[in-house]
């Protein structure tokens, strides 16, 4: 009985340690490179109805002040762009092209004014900056 007891004591210890060798490769494993994001574009907005919310882009219009930089993330599972102007009417100030599922775009303005912006891929795509 005693030599019984040993044997699943030690066994009990082993367990521990390697379910604690697991535990800590897994906290390893978290990290991961974060982006601070002003805007992201939120998962699903490539098919109609988050215009209905304005949602497309989140926020659809942010504040800025002349000289400070605004980050936008991608955060769905297809391409999508920041372009500047409308669908159909771009005005050539910016775009970010195909941006990738996590890929992020920093702009800064030098100029006072209202950015409208859109994606190139989905028209119901839009959302402004104001810079002040
Ligand atoms: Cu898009």
């Amino acid at each position: 009985m005693i030599i019984v007891a040993i044997i699943l004591s030690v066994s009990v210890t082993i367990v521990g340690l390697s379910l604690s060798d697991y535990n800590f490769d897994e906290k390893n494993s978290d990290v991961k490179t974060i982006v601070k994001a002003d805007v992201i574009m939120p998962i699903k907005v490539s098919r109609p109805g988050c215009d209905i919310e304005d949602i497309c882009y989140i926020p659809s219009s942010i504040v800025t002040e002349k000289g400070k930089s605004i980050t936008w993330v991608n955060e769905d599972s297809s391409f999508h762009t920041v372009t500047s102007g409308f669908y159909g009417e771009p005005t050539g100030l910016f775009d970010s092209g195909y941006l990738d599922p996590y890929q992020s775009y920093t702009l800064s303005f030098d100029k006072s004014g209202t950015y409208d912006y859109f994606c190139t891929l989905h028209p119901w795509m839009k959302a402004q900056i104001i810079v002040e």
